[in-house]
């Protein structure tokens, strides 16, 4: 079988003979059953479309792989993206693979170490903005207009046409479109592009659910937040880029925008990894943390089948699942029977 989301799904995106075949491996991600968290939703069917299988653990590969080729055939030799993390753990990896310079501005100790470890690994050139991500956001797309610097975030349009690729797998893995599909939303990218890959699909389409964190929620007060704040760090947005289109995927699709609190995401965090045995980063546990949010507020799931994209892998931030643990005693004496007492 072709590999990579270019490769797959090479009909369906804006591919020339000049784009180069740029792959990592990415896409072909699973669903994973969570019948415990199925239950206590009060749905036929819970699957995880778990995107922390991708090469560099987040769902960002998708669209980075067609926008970084993209980006090539146009003659790029350098790129720039802000980022909470992910996009340039990402970026850094999809422009090492395709001989581009890459340029990450981050906000100031607000990522995750994985994912700064990743951008340091694949050599990207890695600028601590003081601001959070929607002022480095703001500042590097105006230096991508004014020096024609190859842009990577999910503004750039081949991000969100590699990234609808996620709703193809979701249909063909299921053999049927889900009831409902619930996603953390941040930026706001994500969500546009799974509704634009649901609606080339056809006609029945999802119910689409969008969780942002209750210090980061723009899309459900209805305006932008000046200082967001949340552990969740991926999705502590305060004005997404994507505002047009979520709205649009929440509106056509009969779905809605909730917050969901820290406390909530780090149960749900919790039980993904201890029940299900899927270890995702905070801000992927939001929309299960925001379905069972619903299920306790008495909204109806039965007979559902329903997809939770989890966005990234656990692996990313290691920190919050030490934080989120009981404690780890200290060491014991290497001897049998104290190692013995110690495991009763
Ligand atoms: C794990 O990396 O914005 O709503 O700069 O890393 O499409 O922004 C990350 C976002 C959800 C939100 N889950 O997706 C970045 C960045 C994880 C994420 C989101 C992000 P969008």
């Amino acid at each position: 079988m072709k590999r990579g989301v270019l490769a797959r799904w090479a009909a369906h995106l804006p591919l020339t003979p000049r784009t180069p075949h740029l792959t990592l491996g990415e896409g072909d991600t699973p669903l994973i059953a969570a019948p415990t968290l199925a239950r206590d939703i009060g749905c036929a069917e819970l699957w995880l479309k778990f995107e922390g299988q991708n090469p560099t653990g987040s769902f960002k590969d998708r669209g980075m792989v067609v926008a970084v080729a993209k980006a090539v055939e146009a003659g790029a030799h350098s790129a720039v993206c802000a980022s909470t993390g992910n996009t340039s753990a990402s970026a850094a990896a999809y422009c090492a693979a395709a001989g581009v310079r890459c340029n990450v501005v981050v906000p100031e100790g607000k990522v995750a170490l994985g994912k700064l470890a990743q951008a340091v690994a694949h050599g990207a050139r890695i600028v601590v903005l003081r601001g959070n991500f929607d002022a480095a956001l703001s500042r590097v797309r105006e230096i991508a207009q004014r020096t024609g610097i190859a842009l990577l975030n999910s503004v750039n349009p081949h991000r969100i046409e590699g990234q609808k690729t996620a709703a193809f797998e979701i249909a063909e893995a299921l053999g049927e479109v889900p009831h409902t599909v619930a996603l953390p939303v941040g930026n706001a990218g994500n969500i546009s592009a799974y509704w634009r890959g649901f609606c080339e699909l056809g006609p029945r389409r999802p119910v689409m659910l969008g969780f942002q964190a209750t210090g980061a929620a723009p899309l459900v007060s209805g305006a932008p937040i000046a200082e967001p704040e949340t552990i969740a760090t991926a999705i502590r947005i305060g004005n997404p880029a994507s505002w047009k289109t979520a709205v649009e995927a929440q509106r056509d699709s009969g779905g809605l925008f909730a917050a969901v609190t820290d406390a909530e995401i780090l149960a749900a965090y919790r039980r993904l990894s201890s029940e299900a045995g899927v270890f995702c980063e905070p801000a992927s546990a939001a929309p299960v943390a925001g379905l069972l949010r619903l299920a306790q507020e008495k909204r109806s799931f039965a007979g559902q089948t329903i997809v939770a994209v989890l966005t990234g892998h656990g692996l990313k931030d290691p920190q919050s699942a030490i934080d989120a643990a009981a404690e780890i005693g200290p060491a014991i004496a290497d001897d049998i029977g104290t190692l013995e007492a110690a495991l009763q």
